[in-house]
């Protein structure tokens, strides 16, 4: 199960809106196939387990070595393993659950239960009917972190959201005033391409006007090859010009505006609205989960990072501190929560918190 979940991390990043999924199929203690779901409308992690088995050396050895006479008889004698239930619905692929019962496994071992309402055991249940034994359960809690996102997305019907910024070790994000439109780098630029990468990984990225106002970003993953996520930026009065970077067209972009804008068809530009009297947190999170977003950053400034820490809506945040100095400046958000990990990154430091309140 190690495996599955080493196997499905390499689909990070491309395969939403599907949960990562890894899968090994074993006879005898040595594994004779594996695979991983890579993009929604491709096979999923069992379909390529169970493929990658009828070419595998290791498959060719054993039917070599052992009187098993082809690998239709050696799958009736193998045990897949599957960090996610497999699937019993038809959807942009056909069920899992009944390619494994053709293949004739029979011992089939599962993660953790599919949230998605269309299987949500469903695939466990079409398994034990058809006569194959299910152990459910193995290494559960680490299958679920896995799918952390997916989850969160299914069972709280709303993205998991992070919060990120860059501070000095006095606690300032920037200086008191600048003379430039473009950001102050604070923490280095590893740390910068890590800050790229996790773009990659996440489908949403959210800032407030005057982020987009003093520091012009555009919020795209240049650092780091894969996806850019979709920018969310907070406008309540439409102050933000139409030249800034954040409305180029590498990216889509969500204006969340009080002022009721039509959208136009075809743009990567969308209006949403929201009221901006309360809770402008929650509603942020709802256009997110409106759009399928599974995931969102909340990359700043310290308005809208204390707006989702005041609301407690927040799962994970990843806070650099760089060598930088600065005499005076904008305070960074207040966070009371213990910490979780830190790495080191060269000279900056990566203080991780989880917030256990969620
Ligand atoms: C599995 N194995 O590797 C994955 C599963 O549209 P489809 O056909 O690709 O189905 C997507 C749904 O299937 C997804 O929402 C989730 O419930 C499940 N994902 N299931 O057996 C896999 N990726
Ligand atoms: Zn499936």
């Amino acid at each position: 199960m190690r495996r599955c979940i080493e196997l499905a991390k390499n689909g990070l990043g491309t395969t939403y809106p599907n949960p990562l999924v890894g899968s090994v199929l074993v006879y005898n203690n040595l594994i004779i196939g594996e695979g991983w779901h890579h993009k929604p409308g491709m096979a999923h992690a069992e379909v390529h387990a169970i493929t990658n088995s009828k070419t595998n050396a290791v498959t060719a050895k054993i039917l070599l070595a052992s009187g098993i006479s082809s690998h239709q008889q050696l799958l009736k004698k193998a045990s897949l393993y599957v960090s996610l239930e497999p699937c019993s619905h038809t959807g942009k692929t056909p069920p899992c659950a009944d390619l494994i019962i053709a293949s004739g496994i029979k011992n089939v071992i599962v993660g953790c239960v599919d949230p998605n309402p269309k299987v949500a055991g469903k695939g466990i249940v079409k398994l034990q009917n058809a006569g194959c034994t299910v152990t459910q359960g193995v290494l559960e809690d680490k299958c679920k972190e896995l799918n952390t996102r997916f989850f969160t997305f299914q069972e709280k019907k709303r993205p998991y959201v992070f919060l990120k910024w860059a501070q000095t070790t006095q606690g300032f994000i920037a200086p008191a005033t600048k003379d430039k439109q473009q950001p102050i780098w604070i923490s280095n630029t590893f740390a910068r391409q890590k800050v790229h990468q996790q773009r990659t990984q996440e489908q949403g990225i959210v800032i407030g006007t005057n982020t987009a106002l003093l520091d012009n970003p555009s919020l795209t993953s240049r650092d780091w090859f894969g996806n850019s996520p979709t920018r969310l930026v907070i406008d309540r009065d439409l102050k933000i010009p139409k030249t800034a970077a954040i409305f180029n067209d590498k990216a889509p972009t969500i204006v969340i505006t009080k002022v009721r804008q039509k959208n136009i068809q075809n743009t990567s530009t969308i209006y949403e609205y929201s009221s901006f009297e309360k809770n402008l947190a929650q509603s942020i999170c709802a256009i997110a989960q409106k759009h399928n977003l599974q995931s969102v950053i909340i990359e700043g400034g310290t308005k809208t990072l204390q707006t989702f820490i005041d609301e407690d809506l927040w799962d994970q945040a990843f806070v650099y501190v760089g060598k930088i100095s600065l005499e005076k400046g904008i305070k960074a958000p207040v966070l009371n929560t213990r910490l979780h990990s830190k790495k080191n990154i060269k000279d900056t430091n990566l203080f991780i918190y989880k917030n256990n309140t969620q």
